[in-house]
């Protein structure tokens, strides 16, 4: 009897995911850390064909949950992007429309440093960080996605803000050519998608902007190549394909507010004791969801992470300040 003596990283390549391959380059990095054995990488990479460059490894901070990560293909086949369509599934099909290199973010308002800068020189692969977060939808699902980014706060402090600047808008693309969704006679959107932030908010140590997911360059879909991620808000604040950073006075209008301000707020913070109009925020469906097992689970105030940011919302009616 032939015996494989293989170890405990290796699965029979039929089985393996994304997220194994993924889980085991991680597991496999810490343990060879460990035991400093000098063993090359399997070729499980080449053997599962997932798109996007990969990355460099990254540090892990503690604020990563440890639960279970939403499958690969459910982060990259089931989106909110409407700049290519309404339906879950537009996004993957169409934002390969979208070139995302070169790739330049404006930054302008109310800092010491405004200006044009292209992506590469407002990023340094060797500061990428991971961050496992869950992400809650407004529209009541969650999932628990492994970002590859940087703190947000970092950035934006490289731009010099001044006092002035109580808050930080941020504005998608806008370009109808690569964008099937702006060209659409049915949208109700006032294009580009903005979003906004007070600078507080933004310093947080959470707030993160992603350049990709599962240790890989992002997808178009899930906001290439640079897209904010504010954990703790419903995820339309997470805005998505960022060209345009602005220091500003005034609290900015944003694009879900903006289309129904008596449903969606500015603040947006995840919160199961304010019910949306339309539904509960009690409960969410985590992906993967079926009909035959939705995996419903309660909703937490601040989607879990009010140990860092309850602080900020402090003396704030968050039923006033939805
Ligand atoms: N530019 C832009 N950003 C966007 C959106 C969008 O339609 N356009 N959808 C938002 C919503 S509602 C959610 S839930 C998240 C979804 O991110 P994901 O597709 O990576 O899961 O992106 C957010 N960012
Ligand atoms: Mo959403």
């Amino acid at each position: 009897m032939l015996i494989k003596n293989s170890p405990a990283w290796a699965l029979p390549e039929n089985d393996v995911t994304p997220e194994a391959i993924y889980l085991n380059r991680r597991s496999f990095m810490v343990s060879a850390l460990a035991a400093s054995a000098g063993v090359a990488l399997p070729g499980l990479l080449a053997a599962a064909s997932v798109p996007g460059k990969e990355l460099p490894s990254m540090s892990r901070p503690e604020m990563s949950t440890s639960e279970k990560l939403t499958p690969y293909e459910d982060v990259v086949r089931y989106n909110n992007f409407y700049e290519f369509g309404t339906g879950k599934d537009d996004p993957a099909r169409y934002a390969g429309e979208m070139s995302v290199s070169p790739w330049t973010v404006k930054v302008d308002g109310a800092c010491g440093r405004p200006g044009t800068y292209n992506l590469e020189d407002l990023l340094q692969p060797s500061q990428y960080e991971e961050r496992i977060y869950r992400l809650r939808c407004v529209e009541a699902w969650s999932m628990v996605i492994p970002w590859v980014g940087v703190p947000l706060a970092g950035l934006l402090k490289r731009f010099e803000p001044a006092s002035s600047a109580r808050y930080v808008y941020f504005e998608t693309l806008h370009d109808p050519e690569q964008m099937r969704g702006q060209r659409s006679l049915f949208s109700t959107i006032d294009w580009p998608y903005r979003e906004g932030l007070r600078v507080d908010e933004a310093m947080n140590e959470l707030a993160f902007l992603a350049v990709g997911l599962y240790g890989r360059e992002l997808p178009n879909q899930n906001g290439a190549p640079l897209r904010l991620v504010v954990p703790w808000k419903y995820g339309f604040k997470s805005i998505k394909s960022i060209v345009r950073i602005r220091f500003q006075e005034e609290r900015p209008k944003t694009t879900w507010e903006l289309i129904a301000p008596q449903e969606y707020g500015f603040y947006a913070n995840v919160n199961p004791e304010v019910d949306h109009p339309r539904w509960s925020q009690k409960r969410e469906r985590r992906l993967p969801s079926g009909l035959l097992s939705p995996n419903w689970r309660e909703t937490v105030k601040f989607n879990g992470y009010g140990e860092q940011v309850s602080h900020l919302y402090k003396g704030m009616d968050l039923e006033k300040f939805y």
